[in-house]
């Protein structure tokens, strides 16, 4: 075989990997968008959130020796932004602190380098100019833990009635792809309070 065959052939080898190398990565390119909804309106029951869990960083309360302050979230049906059902979420927030959300994991592509938008529609039912709580999101390659771990995405009294926030931020994704999306309110008032939370979407591109 003479020199320029063998530089042809190694050429159209080259080219012919780089173009397989190309589709894959195309494919996996594509098969890492994904889409979730989350409505609230199919959940096993009120306290349960199927891929959702309720979770919260938030003080003991002086009053109740030993006890964190008082705070749940579960579902409801006297406020929605679509069908019957939103979430309701209720602290204590006489301590001046605490942060509750849902959260949930989400498989993505290993090793990537994916942008994970998380958007919601949060609910108040007056606008009020003091900051009584934040609300909050949160999207990482790890379980969020803490109040710090959440980006603060506005007042949740800055309008009445529903109003949408949206968090995006783009992740490194180790061998596992695993990826965590939380969406909450942080306390910032001392007051109780109570805000819904509805259509949920996360979108992986
Ligand atoms: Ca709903």
């Amino acid at each position: 075989m003479s020199g320029l065959n063998k530089i042809c052939i190694f050429v159209v080898s080259a080219v012919v990997v780089a173009l397989i190398i190309g589709i894959i990565n195309a494919f996996c390119i594509l098969s890492s968008r994904q889409v979730i909804r989350e409505d609230f309106e199919h959940l096993p029951s009120d306290d349960d959130f199927g891929e959702w869990t309720a979770n919260s960083h938030v003080p003991f309360d002086p009053n109740s020796p030993g006890n964190t302050v008082e705070w749940h979230i579960r579902r409801v049906s006297n406020v929605s932004h679509s069908g019957m059902y939103s979430v309701e979420l209720f602290i204590d927030g006489k301590q001046d602190d605490g942060t509750i959300w849902l959260e949930r994991k989400i498989n993505v592509a290993a090793n990537a380098q994916p942008r994970v938008s998380v958007s919601f529609w949060l609910y108040s039912e007056q606008e009020s100019f003091n900051t009584i709580a934040a609300v909050v999101a949160y999207a990482g390659t790890a379980k969020p833990v803490v109040e710090e771990d959440f980006a603060v995405l506005g007042a949740a009294n800055e309008a009445a009635g529903w109003k949408k926030y949206v968090h995006t931020v783009t992740l490194n994704t180790d061998s596992s792809g695993e990826v965590w999306v939380a969406v909450g309110i942080s306390v910032r008032w001392e007051t109780y309070m109570t805000y819904y939370i509805d259509d949920v979407k996360i979108e992986v591109a």
